[in-house]
């Protein structure tokens, strides 16, 4: 049935005319690329909460954000990541509060060892007032921090023997995340504390460089630790908190209803990643001890041991952070706590 040019007309001034009123935001997001760097590999809670993050951006979007992620540090170490998004080489990452303490020393309030009893005592620090003004302070520097992920409670692995009583870390070359924190709270408690990028800590456990480290079980089991370390003490020092990033020199390029894309699927991927990494470390235990790991509990007489040779350490660093803001903290955790 042949179209008279009449009907053509009109069906064309129809479609021209929904083209005009499609929603204003349809058009404000464009076609992009975005490329989102972590250190993990690919089966680690990280890749899965990227790979989770991605499919978020590209449903909110109608498919016209793409977000390629790359594990393994294949982009670089948490470190030369953070300056990529400064400089604007790079769109987005996640990472260590450990390492944006050098950029903003406020974030190493987090390796004060012993703060946190629990994973809800994080998150609603994290995500309370708390956590929203430390975010805010990355804006200065060149960084959008979007949301935090949970890395977890930190344990220690090492070569040498099981550390049952506070004594037992005396002597242990024990790696350590890449800040002056971390650094004096290890060397307090007698250990030989090495910094040193994640990326080269399993070839540097393999070949005995450092005895030992100190992760949570989701780590310990994704980057194949058991392999390496044969004891496994559980401590739980430290909750490190991951954040999720974005470079400011390109946020500031992005349209509202782009960002709100971005901010709307950072939000979703918290919530998938702090589920499954609670979900992994169960698992992850397990897994542990099949590969025949030697795993004790460190009791709680010990830690507090623990806690008495760190305290000079934490008063000091206290000092340097800021009073106010590790009381601020304090009192965050304890509304949680006082429920
Ligand atoms: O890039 C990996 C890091 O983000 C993370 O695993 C940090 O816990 C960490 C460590 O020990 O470096």
């Amino acid at each position: 049935m042949l179209i008279t040019l009449k009907k053509l007309a009109v069906a064309l001034a129809a479609v021209s005319a929904c083209a005009a009123v499609a929603p204003a935001h349809a058009q404000e997001i464009k076609s992009r690329i975005i490329r989102f760097g972590y250190g993990l590999n690919e089966e680690s809670v990280q890749g899965r909460a990227a790979r989770y993050l991605a499919e978020q951006v590209g449903k909110l979007s109608g498919g016209k954000m793409k977000m390629r992620t790359f594990g393994s540090a294949n982009l670089g170490s948490d470190e030369q990541m953070q300056s990529a998004l400064v400089g604007g080489s790079q769109e987005m990452m996640v990472g260590s509060t450990a390492p944006l303490a050098t950029m903003v020393k406020e974030f190493g309030v987090f390796d004060l060892p012993f703060l946190f009893n629990d994973e809800k005592e994080a998150d609603a620090v994290l995500d309370g007032p708390f956590g929203e003004k430390l975010l805010k302070m990355l804006e200065s520097k060149g960084l959008v921090g979007l949301v935090y992920w949970e890395n977890g409670f930190r344990n220690v692995t090492n070569s040498k023997h099981p550390i049952a009583k506070a004594e037992d870390l005396q002597g242990v070359k024990l790696r350590v995340m890449q800040n002056q924190i971390a650094l004096g709270v290890f060397g307090a408690l007698g250990a030989n504390a090495v910094p040193m990028p994640f990326s080269e800590l399993f070839t540097a456990l393999e070949t005995r460089t450092v005895d030992g480290q100190e992760n949570p079980v989701t780590t310990i089991q994704s980057s194949k630790f058991y392999e390496v370390q044969p004891y496994l003490s559980l401590t739980r020092h430290v909750y490190t908190p991951w954040v999720v990033l974005a470079s400011k020199k390109w946020w500031d390029t992005l349209s509202p209803d782009e960002q709100k894309v971005i901010r709307e699927a950072a939000a979703s991927s918290r919530d998938f990643e702090r589920k499954d990494s609670r979900a992994d470390s169960t698992k992850a235990m397990e897994t542990l001890k099949e590969a025949g790991m030697k795993i004790n509990t460190v009791s709680p007489e010990e830690l507090q041991r623990l806690r008495a040779k760190a305290q000079p350490v934490v008063d000091k660093y206290t000092q340097d952070l800021g009073p106010e803001l590790v009381k601020q903290l304090q009192e965050e955790i304890n509304k949680v706590r006082k429920g």
